[in-house]
């Protein structure tokens, strides 16, 4: 009796099976992304990501920024952090999201989950 291993055809079904898995995986895998604060604003003014997908916030002003969103679909509250620093936020909701600095209102940026 032959093994999985050593019958060709077997091996064959397995690795296209595998090779499936690896490029669904890949194609579906949550992404990350970044926004940063400079000059007290978000790099960005608007971000499309997926479902499950993360975005850090990385502050690289001179003084505090307090990152937050009472958006319904991602209710968040990052506290207020020093330049260097970073949080992230993952997104696991669908909807528009609305990101602001307590710290500057004039801070506001959009981050659309689909
Ligand atoms: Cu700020």
């Amino acid at each position: 009796m032959k093994s999985i291993s050593t019958n060709p055809i077997r091996k064959k079904t397995i690795i296209t099976v595998l090779t499936g898995i690896l490029v669904c995986s890949a194609l579906y895998a949550a992404n990350e992304f970044s926004v940063a604060q400079k000059n007290k604003s978000f790099s960005v003014k608007t971000l499309d990501i997926k479902v499950g997908d993360t975005v850090s916030f990385p502050n690289e002003d001179d003084f505090f920024h307090n990152v937050y969103s009472l958006s319904p679909a991602k209710i968040f509250d990052l506290g207020s952090y020093k330049k260097g620093e970073t949080k992230k936020v993952i997104f696991d909701k669908a909807g528009i999201i609305t990101v602001q600095c307590a710290i500057h209102p004039e801070m506001k940026m959009e981050i659309v989950v689909k």
